[in-house]
């Protein structure tokens, strides 16, 4: 490919020890309107009280810029996720904390991501039921998936691969919130990372 890595002098260590904070990727993976974006936003103005430079990535937000000429076949959702990982690797390298809310339906995107993430990669899984999902549907889109406007829609024609290895946020009421917040917290401490 006649492509060498260039190494500048400065590195990840030496933009986190001016943020005084540890890089990582807290992946969210769950159905649409399982809640991930609500953890992800009331997780973010916690940790930016705690003095911590955050930033999220959220499924909609990406589609609407970086991946505007992706769908939703498997195929396009791999490469969603492969470029969003990649995206989330230069973020850690910038020394920030990066928290993701994706479906990331397959248990493929989830080891891909870990793969280029390493070690800074911590997963959840935002474990609402689909009927719960399905009664919230703040965008609509179950209904349209139901009468069959949408296609390939995650839940309803498109499969969701559970994960085994991820932390499970179990998140079907308004008062779950405050714990899957407080239950990602506790593992940033446990992993150092706070
Ligand atoms: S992923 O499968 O590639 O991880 P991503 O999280 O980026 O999906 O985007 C999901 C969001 O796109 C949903 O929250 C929903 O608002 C919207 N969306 C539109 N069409 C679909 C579909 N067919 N399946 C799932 N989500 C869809």
């Amino acid at each position: 490919m006649n492509l060498t890595k260039h190494d500048f002098n400065l590195n990840r260590s030496d933009r986190e020890s001016i943020k005084n904070q540890k890089a990582c990727t807290v992946w969210m993976s769950g159905l649409s309107a399982s809640g991930k974006s609500t953890i992800a936003n009331i997780l973010e103005i916690k940790l930016h009280a705690m003095g911590k430079h955050t930033y999220i990535m959220d499924g909609d937000n990406t589609r609407l810029g970086l991946n505007s000429n992706l769908g939703f076949s498997d195929e396009d959702r791999d490469e969603n996720l492969r470029r969003v990982a990649e995206v989330c690797k230069l973020m850690n390298d910038a020394g920030l904390i990066v928290i993701c809310s994706f479906i990331s339906p397959f248990e493929r995107n989830r080891l891909k991501a870990k793969e280029i993430l390493g070690d800074r990669f911590l997963e959840f899984y935002v474990d609402a039921d689909l009927s719960t999902c399905e009664d919230r549907d703040p965008k609509g889109l179950y209904k349209k998936a139901r009468s069959g406007e949408i296609k390939d829609f995650t839940g309803v024609s498109s499969p969701f691969e559970i994960s085994d290895s991820a932390v499970r946020l179990i998140n079907n009421n308004y008062d779950d919130l405050d714990k899957n917040v407080n239950i990602i917290i506790k593992e940033l401490k446990k992993n150092n990372y706070l």
